[in-house]
């Protein structure tokens, strides 16, 4: 068991930011009442806070200084072992019926999971601290804005919420006095951080969270995955708006014409790095700026849609991330941000598999144990990662506090495929394109607990997110599509398929640019495409692939469509569709029809 840090006693004038709505007062004295903590911090999100909190989690060893000279401001948190991912397995939606959570859910009963998670949180903050955290997620004056409080015993999630949300008198501004109005309640106590009393729970019909047994990420970052994506979908279809799992990047071509753009893609599947996107010298003039990396609100406008980011921060992938893959992410991490879980040099520096330069003699691992380039195990952890403020983003979209969001002209799905799918494809229409979204699959990967590399269908790369009945999420989709007059155009990429020898055929990072300008050439009406059976399909000289290091039969391989295996593909499809138990629309089920018609002529 895990010894937990002790209560601490700030100095006055810290921890005592007392909100003003009565509500608010109301739910933190139940909690308190049931969890019985030594004392109740107030959180203001300040300055003075920060470093008091900072100073209190070094020494009980909560973060790890680092060499403030090489990474200043910025610490390392390592978790328990067994805690090291996202928990699908622990993760539940508890709608009052189970048919509401529908099919792709854990479902467990209200009031049973009430139950069971009062017992459990009965005295668990005793001789502890307790933290009230106000948080908004969204720009201040963005009609989708939405409040949150996090209560939380880590004083790890207090800085990464710092990062991560608008935290502290801004959001309390935005709630303002009326007990009335909406507002999310999230209580998360790290217990004894056991996998065996362990449970991610959502109660949309409450706007309610409850996250139990870990001290990870999305677990317990309550505002990420669990308020922005799970309540956020529920919300989102009552409220007739969309809330994704996508990032949103901007792209400003030479002459200066500028297009938004959303991708879903499922989780390690390379969002951070396409919205960070850095173009190859061939591309000189062209700009990419990230709006967000991982989350996208959106909203109907004008007849199109328009999205916000509703986070403040990153919390990104570190293994992989260099000066050659990502300077971008590099710049942004290179200061003011918290890791977890990756190695430690001997001079307090940050380390993890694929950071540039030769691996150190000497290390001590992600687990706090000896490492040298001989050890068998990493010396990060593969879903080690890095929480850092959007502000330290060279790449930062001007844009990204506007309210009304910015106007999305593609959204774009895509999942890792080794095989069958090709780099990319554009859906005929809106209804097609939701069949893409709908039937995407992914191999899976170290972002959640569980088998790497298996493919399966994550429509949307909602499949962990969706807070509701996936069939009602995909009739969502479809009637938001019918109020758009001017719909985003919607594409599929791939930017994982593999030659016959085990090799990725393309290589991705910054080289995506050249299937984001066809994307983009094709939103303004001039990019050529063959039309197939799956789509609109690129021809080579469709792809500006000049100066660029590639075989053309890679190219023919990026681009082809094998029939055995599209055969294989919509046999999985029907599959999948089977398996959701009657609650695909019907105008899903008839876009499967035409495909496989397509296939047989
Ligand atoms: P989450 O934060 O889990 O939602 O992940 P993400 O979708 O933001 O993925 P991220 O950009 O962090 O990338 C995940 C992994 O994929 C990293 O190890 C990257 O190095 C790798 N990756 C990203 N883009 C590409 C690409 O274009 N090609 C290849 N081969 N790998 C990529
Ligand atoms: C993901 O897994 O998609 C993430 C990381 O972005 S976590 O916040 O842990 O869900
Ligand atoms: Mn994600």
């Amino acid at each position: 068991m895990k010894n937990l840090a002790p209560a601490i006693s700030p100095p006055r004038g810290i921890g005592d930011a007392k909100p003003a709505n009565e509500a608010v007062l109301d739910w933190v004295q139940e909690i308190a009442t049931l969890t019985q903590p030594e004392n109740i911090f107030w959180c203001d999100g300040s300055e003075r806070e920060s470093e008091f909190l900072i100073a209190e989690s070094l020494k009980q060893n909560v973060l790890i200084e680092l060499n403030q000279k090489k990474v200043p401001h910025s610490y390392l948190h390592r978790s328990n072992p067994t805690d090291v991912a996202r928990v699908e397995q622990f993760t539940f939606v508890c709608t009052p019926t189970k048919q509401e959570a529908g099919p792709t859910n854990n479902w467990s009963d209200p009031t049973e999971t009430y139950a069971k998670l009062r017992g459990l949180l009965a005295g668990a903050m005793r001789g502890r601290t307790m933290f009230v955290i106000p948080y908004m997620m969204g720009p201040a004056d963005s009609p989708l804005a939405k409040i949150g409080f996090e209560i939380t015993d880590s004083k790890y999630v207090v800085l990464s919420l710092r990062i991560m949300t608008r935290m502290g008198e801004i959001a309390l501004k935005r709630l303002g006095n009326d007990p009335s109005a909406e507002w999310n309640r999230g209580l998360h106590s790290l217990l004894d951080v056991n996998p065996e009393r362990r449970f991610i729970c959502h109660f949309p019909q409450d706007n309610t969270i409850i996250s139990v047994g870990s001290g990870y990420g999305g677990n317990v970052l309550l505002s990420k995955k669990c308020l922005a994506l799970r309540i956020g979908s529920y919300l989102a279809r009552k409220q007739n708006w969309m809330a994704e799992h996508m990032l949103i990047l901007g792209v400003e071509s030479p002459e200066g014409r500028k297009h938004y753009v959303a991708a879903a893609f499922p989780s390690a599947c390379g969002k951070t790095n396409f919205a960070m996107l850095i173009p190859p010298a061939h591309f000189k003039g062209w700009k990419v700026t990230t709006v967000g990396d991982d989350i996208a609100w959106m909203q109907i406008r004008n007849g199109g849609l328009y999205a916000v980011n509703p986070e403040n921060g990153y919390f990104g992938v570190v293994p992989g991330t260099s000066y050659k893959s990502n300077s971008n992410a590099m710049r942004s991490i290179a200061h003011d941000t918290i890791y977890t879980n990756v190695a430690l040099t001997d001079d307090s520096d940050v380390w993890w598999e694929g950071k540039d330069g030769e691996p150190p003699a000497h290390l001590i691992d992600w687990r706090g144990n000896d490492w040298t380039p001989q050890s068998q195990e990493k010396a990060a952890h593969p879903n080690s990662r890095f929480t850092t403020p959007m502000r330290n983003n060279p790449a930062l979209d001007p844009d990204v506090e506007k309210g009304e969001g910015v106007p999305i002209s593609a959204i774009i799905f895509g999942g890792r495929r080794s095989d069958t799918v090709p780099l990319v494809y554009q859906a005929f229409d809106w209804s097609h394109g939701v069949y893409l979204g709908a039937t995407m699959a992914s191999e899976t990967t170290a972002a959640a607990t569980g088998a790497v590399g298996r493919v399966r269908r994550d429509p949307m790369a909602m499949l962990p997110f969706c807070g509701y009945n996936i069939g009602d999420y995909f009739q969502h989709w479809l009637d938001i599509g019918k109020q758009l007059t001017n719909p985003p155009l919607i594409f599929n990429v791939n930017w994982f398929r593999k030659s016959a020898d085990g090799k990725f055929l393309w290589p991705g990072f910054g080289e995506n640019i050249r299937v984001l300008k066809w994307i983009i050439d094709r939103c303004e009406g001039t990019g050529g495409a063959l039309k197939s059976p799956i789509g609109w399909l690129p021809s080579p000289h469709d792809l500006d692939l000049a100066e660029l290091d590639i075989d053309h039969n890679a190219v023919d391989e990026l681009l082809c469509l094998d029939h055995e295996e599209w055969q294989k593909e919509i046999a999985a499809h029907k599959e999948f569709f089977d398996s959701l138990g009657g609650v695909v629309p019907q105008e899903l089920q008839k876009q499967r029809e035409q495909l496989a018609a397509g296939f047989e002529l």
